[in-house]
């Protein structure tokens, strides 16, 4: 083993015992990363990655992300060394109730922590995402001479995460793309939560991800701070391709238990600490010791972070003088704010009986306001022709001077960064994480696509943006049995419920083309929590707003589209999506045989939840118990709008495989059915 200076090897001994003394009080936790990665955490913090301690949000900070969120103690004794506004007795509360200092770091909760990781995988998809967006912001905004959006991505990633297949979809897209600005920084410790990776994980990794096209460099030692740093000098210099720096390390290095998976997720105990601290030649008391020089190395980042974000202030304001509009703009992105007028172009659809499908108003409206918002930047998992969200005349985000011959077929001229259509590729998952990471590195309302059976591919993605309140925007199109042809592979039946269980998302699925434009406004106005839109691959009739409510009623989740002619309704028809204009239709029938019916359009329970007690009421008066709930969907869940005394028109099965309506017909998604199950319920 190379010897590094005194200095260092105390800094790299302070994180390793600072994390494990933060594990052992807690009882709880995951000393072996740290034990075994704290030397290339050290190299980086203290002489590569870029950051100012003192403001967290400084906007061209370099990203680094904990993708093996295991390894949270790590993080946080980085953060308090260098720092930030994490406190030794904060560390001390490591994973107590409402500490700074969570089991998994947490964005949002701790200062520094730029993204929740801890599902392996998640982390390394967003950090691709921060590397797009910083590789798309620098092609729009940089200008000869100004060079003002300019920062790394740096990711620690372990086996778990090169294992799960959303890194594998990430690395693939990120190599095609060429990120160079990108670095991930591999534990190759041979080791995971239940055994060596010799029972699962043998392939070669350096080998597959130069197939992806990634620059790879190797560090024998995971000790040798100098390799350490020559590795990232390498990665620095290599702008065409990502880098991975394989990095050998031993998990709980030092410890008895020292290239085992019992290092890998319980405290050491009270004796293993002492043995380990005295194998490393570190004093054995006291706990949490930071020697001074360690500490006042480490604190050297703050007095670096103040240089560099006051010289990237300079440079701001030369920019803002050279370049004022696009300086006025670029402020209005990073403080995720809609520029006025933004909203100036969404179109009015005019009342159609035939109408059209929801995706398609979508695209309209979509293509409406992208010229105004520079932010909405985002694509799909190879479906935008299905789901209808290229952005026309935005570009291709692609690597700059592709050659022609790598691309079949089409013109690779007008390739660039500054293209604000992102192609996933066939990858639901990682297009979760990605869109997740652009959110997450600000400056983008970024938005993802595909088929609603397929948001199953990327539920991980969707949970993890509402944990952290991202504001980020999924299509989801071919909404239900509708679909037809393609059959019950292809129609999503439980999958609305299953999202609409996810805590602080917002579903919202429109019954027209003007609730679509609604919709997409309220996806855009709200600026902390994660929107899906959920539309019809058929037309849907363009309601004529002047006989029905305004379809800004969206905005509450749900509303009285029509209500009983005579005010006083005998039964309610509650539906979302393309079951709306089914059940306008149901309440002419009933009307004519003298029924009283009030139709309630509800799109979205989350909007309609968070609404007063009165308007929920007097919406749904809790004196009319007579209630159908309609939607083309599983019906659990839908029980807590109808009552104990309504029914809901439902899919709770499989759907198959025949034309669109014939499939809703053959399901009871008919106005015969609708009035039948309604009169059923008016009965005694
Ligand atoms: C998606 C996901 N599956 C499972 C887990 C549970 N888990 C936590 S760490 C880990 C594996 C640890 O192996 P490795 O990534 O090599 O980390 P190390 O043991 O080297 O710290 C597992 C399975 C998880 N956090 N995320």
């Amino acid at each position: 083993m190379i010897v590094a200076t005194q200095l260092d090897q105390q800094c790299v001994n302070t994180i390793r015992f600072l994390s494990v003394d933060m594990v052992q009080k807690a009882n709880s936790g995951h000393p072996g990363l740290p034990l075994g990665a704290a030397p290339m955490a050290y190299v980086l913090w203290t002489r590569w990655l870029r950051y100012n301690p003192k403001n967290p949000h400084w906007f061209n900070r370099d990203r680094f992300v904990l993708s093996a969120g295991h390894g949270s103690a790590l993080l946080y004794s980085l953060l308090h060394l260098t720092g930030y506004d994490l406190s030794l007795d904060d560390i001390k509360q490591f994973r107590q109730w409402g500490s700074k200092a969570p089991g998994h770091p947490e964005r949002g909760h701790t200062p520094g922590v730029e993204t929740t990781t801890g599902p392996l995988g998640q982390g390394f998809g967003n950090a691709v995402g921060m590397a797009i967006a910083e590789a798309q912001l620098a092609a729009c905004y940089n200008r000869p001479g100004h060079a003002l959006i300019d920062h790394h991505t740096f990711a620690i990633v372990s086996d778990g995460d090169l294992m799960e297949g959303v890194s594998s979809e990430a690395a693939s897209l990120a190599g095609h793309l060429k990120l160079g600005k990108l670095t991930c920084l591999y534990d190759d410790n041979y080791v995971t939560l239940s055994a060596g990776t010799d029972i699962s994980f043998t392939e070669n990794r350096a080998l597959r991800f130069e197939a992806y096209g990634w620059h790879t460099i190797s560090v024998a030692d995971g000790n040798d701070v100098e390799a350490i740093d020559a590795a990232l000098a390498a990665a620095y210099a290599e702008t065409a391709r990502p880098s991975l720096i394989l990095v050998r390390t031993h998990i709980g290095f030092g410890s008895p238990e020292q290239d085992s998976f019992k290092a890998h997720g319980s405290a050491l105990g009270v004796d293993d600490v002492r043995k380990t601290k005295q194998t490393l030649g570190w004093p054995t008391e006291p706990d949490f010791l930071i020697p001074d020089e360690a500490l006042a190395h480490f604190r050297e980042a703050v007095v670096r972070g103040a240089q560099d974000e006051a010289a990237w202030n300079d440079r701001m304001s030369a920019y803002t003088k050279a370049f004022p509009d696009m300086a006025e703009e670029l402020r209005y992105r990073l403080r995720d704010e809609l520029p006025s007028g933004w909203d100036t172009d969404i179109p009015v659809f005019d009342a159609d009986a035939k109408g059209l499908a929801t995706r398609d108003a979508s695209g309209k409206v979509m293509n409406a306001i992208a010229p105004k918002l520079h932010a909405l930047t985002g694509g799909s998992a190879d479906l935008d022709p299905s789901t209808k969200t290229a952005l026309k005349g935005m570009g291709d985000f692609n690597p700059p001077l592709l050659k022609n011959a790598d691309k079949q077929g089409s013109d690779s001229a007008g390739w660039s960064y500054a293209g604000r259509n992102l192609h996933f590729g066939v990858r639901e998952h990682a297009m979760g994480a990605i869109v997740n990471g652009l959110a997450a590195h600000g400056g983008f309302i970024p938005y993802g696509s595909t088929f609603l059976i397929f948001s199953d591919y990327m539920r991980p993605s969707i949970r993890l943006a509402a944990l952290m309140g991202l504001h980020v925007v999924h299509v989801f199109t071919h909404d239900s049995i509708a679909v037809g042809e393609d059959g019950p592979t292809h129609q999503p039946v439980e999958q609305l419920a299953g999202l609409r269980a996810i805590p602080d998302l917002i579903v919202i699925r429109p019954g027209d083309a003007n609730e679509t434009a609604v919709a997409w406004r309220v996806a855009l106005e709200t600026p902390n929590r994660p929107v899906l839109l959920v539309l019809t691959r058929q037309a849907l009739p363009t309601l004529d707003r002047s006989r029905y409510a305004a379809a800004d009623g969206l905005r509450r989740g749900a509303y009285v589209l029509s209500d009983a002619q005579n005010g006083k309704p005998d039964l309610i028809l509650i539906a979302s999506g393309s079951e709306v204009a089914l059940v306008v239709a149901a309440q002419q029938k009933l009307l004519a045989e003298k029924i009283q019916v009030r139709i309630v359009s509800m799109p979205s329970w989350e909007l309609f939840d968070a609404q007063p007690l009165e308007y929920c009421n007097a919406v749904l008066p809790p004196a009319v118990g007579a209630r159908l709930a309609v939607e083309a969907g599983v019906s659990q869940g839908w029980h807590r709008y109808v009552g104990s005394r309504g029914d809901v028109l439902a899919v709770d099965r499989f759907g198959a495989s025949a034309p669109g309506a014939l499939v809703m017909r053959e399901y009871g998604f008919t106005v015969d059915t609708v009035c039948a199950r309604a009169k059923a319920l008016l009965v005694g």
